[in-house]
This record gives C-alpha cells, structure tokens and sequence, in this order.
C-alpha cells in the first residue's frame, strides 16, 4: 500500500506543482480551476473522471458553474501520497496544449 509523503519527499513534490496549495483538512493538495462556462468545467471533469478511473484513485472535489475545485489526498494512507501528486499532474497535463 502506498504511503503517506515524508518532509523532504513532499518538499520536492509540491515544487514540481506550483499551481497546487497544500492543505491540513485533509491532509492533501487543492487546486482552484475556472473555466470560461459549466460547459467547459464539466469537459474537464469528464476527462478527471476518466484518468480517476483508470488510476483507481478519486478526488474530492466540487463544482459551482465555470468553477472546479479538487482536492486530492489518498485516503488509505491518510494524507498526501505519491497516488495524489502523480494525479494532479496528470490533471495539470490535461490543460497543456
Ligand atoms: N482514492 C483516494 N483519493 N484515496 C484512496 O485511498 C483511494 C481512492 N483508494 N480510490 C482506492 C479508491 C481504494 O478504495 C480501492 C479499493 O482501490
């Protein structure tokens, strides 16, 4: 089972994701998105979904409108994990180009 992130682990994971705010409650990562309207928000959750899936690992996360905010944060190890910086730059991957 994967564990939870060390200090210097985490340190370095959270550099390579600028655009990713740590969080205490869940232990995790969070990431604000907006999106020009509920259409395009939704398209991008449809795409999250999918890679979620496939990964077997889930976001929390919610929707207002043009508006997504997921938090990630692995569950079975109770905080950050690898599972959860590889998915948010999966997530980040899917908004480049
Ligand atoms: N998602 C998240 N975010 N954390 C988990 O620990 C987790 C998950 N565990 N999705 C998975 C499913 C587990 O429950 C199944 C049985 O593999």
């Amino acid at each position: 089972m994967v564990g939870k992130l060390d200090g210097e682990e985490r340190a370095r994971a959270l550099e390579a994701l600028p655009r990713w705010t740590p969080v205490s409650d869940p232990d995790g990562i969070r990431r604000r998105f907006a999106f020009a309207d509920f259409n395009e928000a939704f398209g991008f959750m449809t795409r999250v979904a999918l890679l979620a899936d496939k990964a077997d690992h889930h976001p929390e996360w919610s929707n207002v409108y043009n508006r997504v905010d997921i938090t990630l944060t692995t569950h079975d190890a109770g905080g950050l994990s690898r599972r959860d910086t590889d998915m948010a730059a999966a997530i980040d991957a899917l908004l480049e180009g």
